[in-house]
């Protein structure tokens, strides 16, 4: 028997680093390379393996502590066959014990030139290369044991500091799993090619100021998961065009005195919705849905058409319908009463159903141009910016005419980029003169 320091080894050029994890107590028998205990830096975790095998004894080191290369982290009581000549090297040498590290995921997008060296390492150890859940902060061992039981970090809640996933987190969560109260998790979908979709970074922004946690609105929440299913899902085109819509303002400010008799607030939003109808009726493939299968595509012979409105706990898609048979003054009362309806959280289910394409307007509050997400299973959307006064060359001069800038998003497994902007011109060509609809 000999009883051997173990000092702690080269580690690169880090300086008082913590000790987040000792992983072993006084008394256990170790093999060689068995992790000691986890330091972690701001930019890397490492564990440290035993040099040699052996009972671990007089542990010098406590959680938290900051040590450094050279520092005495216990001593290893050793048979004297297993005994090393001489006292492990300070300087990390290729065929010496190299700390395994894990690069903390937030500081490696942030910082890889700083970590390089050591994220180098540990891609020639892959054995505790953080996997897929890299985003989730835990140790490279406590990552292993999570493999080893097949548990995804994900489900794990962490209970240690800065929310880090320990040992003791994953044998909860089995616990859990066990005795029913989480349900066991699902294998993930992977795609054909293996590539399913990566992560974004979970960033602890603590370090870097004061923050306040708010929880999103309901309307938010589901809205969010509908949005990102249709940009998930829908290989998205979006053209950019404008419509003089010089003549189309002239005559709204023709209509406003009866217009406010009537009780209604006439914006330039009917007068899209209307060249839109006309659009539509042009060019079906745009009052389509594609079928589930995706084989085939069902054309719609009615023209409702959602709405983007803006309210104070998030946006809603009240839907306006049989546009095709109403005038002007109807659809702007209609406008007014469903977009108060949905500032006033008082829409139903059924006043957000059965659209066929969708106009999200911001030109009441300004931006030259923007890129809607077509609303699903719908196959376009129209985003409309604010129309301002511009100099527009006439041939012989440049005149001042009121331009209204637009962009159509379209689904482009229904609509070739041909299509789209034939539509979208058409679209320019209506709003230009409105007598065009009547050919
Ligand atoms: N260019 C210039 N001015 C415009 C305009 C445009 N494209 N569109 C509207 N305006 C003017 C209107 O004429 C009105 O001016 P006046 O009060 O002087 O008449 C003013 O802007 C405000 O209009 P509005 O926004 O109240 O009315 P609207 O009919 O244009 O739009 C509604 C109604 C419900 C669509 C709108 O209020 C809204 O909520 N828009 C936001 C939609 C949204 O959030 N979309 C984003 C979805 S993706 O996140």
């Amino acid at each position: 028997m000999a009883m051997q320091k173990f000092i702690l080894p080269d580690i690169g050029n880090h300086k008082d680093i913590p000790v987040i994890e000792i992983l072993v107590n006084e008394g256990d028998t170790v093999e060689k390379d068995q992790s000691l205990l986890t330091l972690e830096s701001d930019k890397a975790t490492m564990e440290i393996p035993a040099p040699f095998a052996g009972v671990v004894r007089n542990i010098q080191v406590k959680l938290e502590q900051k040590i450094n290369q050279g520092d005495l982290i216990c001593d290893i009581e050793t048979s004297a066959d297993a005994a090393p000549a001489a006292a492990p090297a300070a300087k990390v040498e290729t065929s010496a014990p190299t700390p395994v590290v894990a690069v903390a995921p937030a500081v490696a997008a942030a910082a890889p030139a700083a970590s390089a060296p050591l994220a180098s390492a540990a891609s020639e150890k892959p054995v505790n290369a953080p996997s897929s859940g890299a985003k989730y902060h835990a140790s490279p061992s406590v990552r292993a044991y999570a493999r080893q039981l097949g548990v995804e970090l994900q489900h794990v809640i962490g209970t240690g500091p800065k929310g880090r996933i320990q040992t003791s987190d994953i044998e909860t969560y089995i616990k859990a799993v066990m005795q029913g109260d989480k349900p066991a998790p699902k294998a993930p979908a992977v795609s054909a090619t293996g590539f399913g979709i990566p992560p974004v970074p979970v960033i602890d922004f603590a370090p870097f100021g004061e923050t306040e946690q708010i929880e999103l609105s309901r309307i938010k929440k589901i809205s969010g998961k509908h949005l990102s299913a249709c940009w998930l899902n829908i290989p998205h085109v979006t053209q950019f065009d404008e419509a003089d819509i010089t003549e189309l303002e002239d005559f709204r400010a023709s209509l406003k005195a009866r217009a406010e008799k009537a009780g209604v607030k006439m914006t330039p939003l009917p007068f899209v919705m209307k060249a839109v109808v006309q659009a539509l009726k042009e060019f079906p493939h745009f009052n389509a849905s594609l079928s589930p299968d995706g084989g085939s595509l069902v054309l719609k012979k009615y023209f409702n058409l959602g709405v983007a409105v803006d309210t104070p706990n998030g946006l809603v898609v009240p839907v306006v319908r049989n546009v095709d048979q109403k005038g002007l003054f109807e659809l702007a009362r209609e406008l007014g009463e469903l977009s108060q309806r949905a500032r006033d959280g008082k829409l139903s289910p059924t006043d957000m159903s059965g659209g066929c394409f969708s106009i999200s307007s911001l030109g009441g509050i300004g931006g030259t141009q923007f890129t809607p997400i077509v609303n699903a299973p719908e196959v376009a959307i129209l985003g409309l910016s604010k129309a301002k006064i511009t100099p527009v060359w006439n041939g012989t001069s440049f005149e001042p005419r009121l331009m209204l800038p637009f962009s159509v998003s379209y689904d482009h497994r229904v609509i070739d980029g041909a299509q789209g902007v034939r539509f979208s011109t058409r679209l320019s060509q209506l709003l230009r003169d409105l007598r065009e609809m009547l050919i």
